[in-house]
């Protein structure tokens, strides 16, 4: 096996995203770089390997890219499937993707993000302001996130009180019931944990432990069991941008090329130029290329790294992700 799996993280550790996939890879012991990034643009490593996506966390596999934490976790979970942690029974998998769906796209994320406290000292650097504005597409000014908050207070309480009143309700330790934490504890966590741990985030009032017992000694618990594992886990080696670029451009694809479904929707040829890109945060950042391959879940397009010039496979997931055609050199085809 290459060295650390042949996988790079880039990330930064505050990021509630990423936490998903270096709690996933402490869970399950697995061996892997990180290339730590700046927490704002710009991302000179990621330029430098031709990836236009901008939200982190993004993961190579060898010359393979993923973005996107959907689609990173089921590219791990398929890779390693000895003693992988996702669920096997139809109903239970069906709440581990329902409760993805909650968290990312059903607006508990988006709600938290509204939450965070106006007097986070970073709110008066205006570059930071400036990228999270880029990033989020509507206004991170002090005055109009402490506008915003009370309402996402009040959507939130809404989520506490789901988890606390149907799937914590019965005192079960994990949420599919499992000996271990499993991938649906990490679905349907991590926005909970982020806000628990934020500072002047949540009002003790409405969001005490005595309101939300069972939500609190679940994030004990997992932030216990996951120190533990961290403390067995192999040690996580942290590669500087230069050295991670060289090993991303000096491997070899990890993945077979794929084809182009040809009852696709969007009606795409292999090969043709297309543009793929995020469309409910990180919108002003596509990445460009040839079509590699396009299913239900994915596409995959070929770019070429400026340092070392080879080529890459960018992966992005389907939802919430627009795919057009470009003529080469020129604008999308509407
Ligand atoms: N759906 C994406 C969302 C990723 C995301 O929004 N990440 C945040 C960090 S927590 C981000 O990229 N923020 C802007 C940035 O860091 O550039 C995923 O699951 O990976």
């Amino acid at each position: 096996m290459a060295p650390h799996n042949d996988i790079v993280l880039f990330h930064y550790s505050f990021s509630p995203y990423a936490k998903r996939v270096t709690w996933y890879m402490a869970l399950r012991g697995l061996e892997y770089a990180q290339c730590v990034q700046p927490p704002a643009l710009p991302r000179e490593d990621l330029n430098a390997l031709g990836v236009k996506y901008r939200r982190i966390p993004i993961l190579s596999i060898g010359r393979d890219i993923y973005c996107d934490t959907r689609l990173i976790l089921r590219k791990l979970e398929e890779k390693f499937p000895s003693g992988a942690i996702g669920a096997s029974d139809p109903d239970q998998k069906a709440l581990q993707k329902l409760l993805e769906t909650w968290t990312i796209d059903g607006g508990v994320f988006h709600r938290a993000a509204q939450a965070i406290p106006p007097e986070m000292p970073l709110l008066n650097d205006p570059k930071w302001v400036k990228d999270r504005e880029d990033y989020m597409g509507r206004s991170w000014g002090k005055e109009d996130i402490a506008r915003g908050r009370p309402e996402a207070l009040a959507h939130l309480r809404e989520a506490f009180e789901l988890l606390e009143s149907t799937l914590l309700a019965d005192g079960r330790q994990w949420i599919l019931k499992t000996k271990q934490p499993s991938l649906a504890d990490i679905e349907a966590i991590w926005p909970f944990h982020w806000l628990c741990t934020m500072e002047g985030a949540l009002p003790p009032s409405l969001f005490g432990k005595e309101n939300f017992p069972k939500i609190y000694a679940w994030i004990d618990r997992f932030s216990s069991t996951l120190k533990a594992a961290r403390n067995s886990a192999p040690k996580v080696v942290t590669l500087k941008g230069p050295e991670a670029i060289q090993y991303i451009t000096q491997a070899e694809f990890t993945e077979p090329s794929g084809e182009v479904d040809a009852q696709d929707p969007l009606g795409l040829k292999k090969g043709q130029d297309v543009e793929s890109w995020p469309i409910d945060s990180g919108f002003n950042h596509r990445d460009r290329g040839q079509l590699v391959a396009l299913t239900r879940q994915k596409v995959v397009l070929k770019a070429q790294a400026k340092i070392g010039h080879k080529d890459v496979h960018i992966h992005h997931p389907r939802t919430n992700f627009r795919i057009r055609a470009v003529s080469k050199g020129g604008n999308s085809k509407l």
